[in-house]
C-alpha cells in the first residue's frame, strides 16, 4: 500500500522525489525516533535525502576550510622567527591537512566522491570558511590565528563531537584535541611577544588582533534569525548549539583571555552585562561577511587559485599512484 506526501524537506524541487511510499514514511519515523533517542546514524543506515545533503554540504565545507586554512599560515613557515616556532607551525599546518583528510573521508561515506567535492571547491560552487580570505600580514597574525581562529573553531566544533552522524562526530574528537593544541600554541606565542617583546612587537600583536577580531566572530555564521539551515540542522542533531549562542560563548571566554594577554579588543561596545551574565558587543558588519562568502573578500581569488594550482601540480602523483595500484592488482591476478 502506498500513500503520497509532499517532501517539504527537499531543496531540489524535483516533483518525482516528492512522492514517498508508506515504507519511506515508516523509515523516516524510525530515523526521527533514533535521532530523538540520541543514537548515531551510520553510513549504511537509511536517512532522508536532505539529511544526507546537509551533511555533505557542511562536512565538505568544513574539509575545504581545513585545507584552504593551511594557506595563510603556510605563508609564514619559511619566515618563522626561531626553529622552535617553525617546527610548531609546520606541525600545525600539517594537522590541518590531516583534518581535511578525515573530513573528506567522513563525507565520502555519504556517497559523494572526493573528486566531486574538490571539483565543487575548484569551480567556486562550494563554500569554505570566510576567515581564510583575509591576509596574514605579520608574524603576529600566526599567533592570532591560533588564539582566535582556532579558539573559535574549538567552540564551534566541540558540540559537533555529539553530531548525530557517527563518522563526522568521531572525526571531530581528534580534530578538537589538535585544535586545542593549536589554540594554546597561538596564545603562548602572543604572550611571549607581549611579555618579553619590544614595543614594536607588542604593537604588531595589537594590530593583528584589531584586524582578526571581527572576522573571527563572523566565523560562527549569520545570526540565528538569518540562518536558513540552522533550524533543521538543530532538529536533526547535526548542530547542537546555535550560531549566536556559540558566538556569545566565544566572546565571553575571549575577553578574559585578552585581559591576561594585555591587548584590547576593537569594539568600544564590548561591556559586561550583569543582568544577562554575558558580554554585550557591537554590531557585526554582515555586509562584509556576505561579501566575503560571496567570493569578494581580500584573498578569495588568491586562495582558490592556490588550491587549483596544487591540484593541477599533483596530477602526476595521482596518475603514478593509480598506475602502481593497477600494477599491483594485475600482479595479484597473475599470481592467482
Ligand atoms: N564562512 O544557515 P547557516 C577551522 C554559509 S575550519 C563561509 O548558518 P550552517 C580551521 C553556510 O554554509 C572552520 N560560509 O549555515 C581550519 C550557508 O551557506 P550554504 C570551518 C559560511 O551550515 C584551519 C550560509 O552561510 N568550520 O576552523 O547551518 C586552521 C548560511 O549559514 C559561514 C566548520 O566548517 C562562514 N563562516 O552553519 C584553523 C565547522 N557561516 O551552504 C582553523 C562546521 C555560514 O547554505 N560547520 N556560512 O550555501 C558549521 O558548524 C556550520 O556549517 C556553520 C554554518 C556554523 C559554519
Amino acid at each position: 500500500m502506498y500513500t503520497q506526501a509532499m517532501d517539504t524537506q527537499g531543496k531540489d524541487g524535483d516533483a518525482r522525489k516528492a512522492v514517498r511510499s508508506a515504507e519511506d514514511l515508516q523509515m523516516e519515523e524510525r530515523f526521527e525516533a533514533r535521532i530523538a533517542e540520541g543514537e548515531f546514524i551510520e553510513p549504511k543506515d537509511w536517512m532522508p535525502d536532505h539529511y544526507r545533503k546537509t551533511l555533505v554540504r557542511q562536512i565538505s565545507q568544513h574539509a575545504h576550510s581545513e585545507i584552504v586554512g593551511m594557506l595563510p599560515e603556510g605563508n609564514w613557515i619559511t619566515r618563522a622567527p626561531t626553529l622552535k616556532r617553525k617546527a610548531i607551525l609546520l606541525a600545525k599546518v600539517q594537522d590541518e591537512g590531516g583534518h581535511g583528510l578525515y573530513l573528506y573521508s567522513a563525507a565520502e561515506t555519504l556517497g559523494t566522491s572526493r573528486d566531486q567535492m574538490l571539483e565543487a571547491l575548484h569551480t567556486g560552487k562550494a563554500k569554505y570558511s570566510s576567515i581564510f580570505n583575509y591576509p596574514t600580514l605579520t608574524w603576529a597574525d600566526v599567533g592570532v590565528i591560533g588564539w582566535l581562529v582556532d579558539g573559535a573553531a574549538i567552540m564551534n566544533q566541540v558540540p559537533i563531537c555529539r553530531c548525530s552522524y557517527g563518522p563526522y562526530a568521531r572525526a571531530m574528537i581528534r580534530v578538537c584535541r589538535e585544535e586545542s593544541f593549536h589554540q594554546r600554541q597561538g596564545y603562548e606565542s602572543l604572550l611571549t611577544m607581549m611579555e618579553k617583546g619590544t614595543g614594536a612587537q607588542r604593537a604588531m600583536v595589537q594590530d593583528a588582533v584589531n584586524r582578526w577580531w571581527w572576522p573571527s566572530i563572523m566565523m560562527f555564521g549569520p545570526p540565528d534569525d538569518q540562518s536558513p539551515n540552522s533550524a533543521q540542522s538543530m532538529r536533526w542533531g547535526i548542530k547542537r548549539v546555535s550560531n549566536d549562542e556559540l558566538r556569545q560563548k566565544f566572546i565571553d571566554a575571549t575577553v578574559e583571555q585578552a585581559k591576561v594577554l594585555g591587548v584590547s579588543l576593537p569594539d568600544p561596545e564590548l561591556k559586561w552585562n550583569e543582568e544577562r551574565q554575558h558580554y554585550d558587543f557591537g554590531a557585526i558588519d554582515w555586509t562584509e561577511f556576505w561579501n566575503v562568502i560571496g567570493g569578494n573578500g581580500p584573498c578569495n581569488r588568491e586562495r582558490l587559485n592556490a588550491r587549483v594550482k596544487a591540484w593541477d601540480d599533483g596530477a602526476w602523483v595521482r596518475e603514478a599512484a593509480l598506475a602502481y595500484a593497477r600494477k599491483q592488482t594485475e600482479g595479484i591476478k597473475e599470481a592467482a
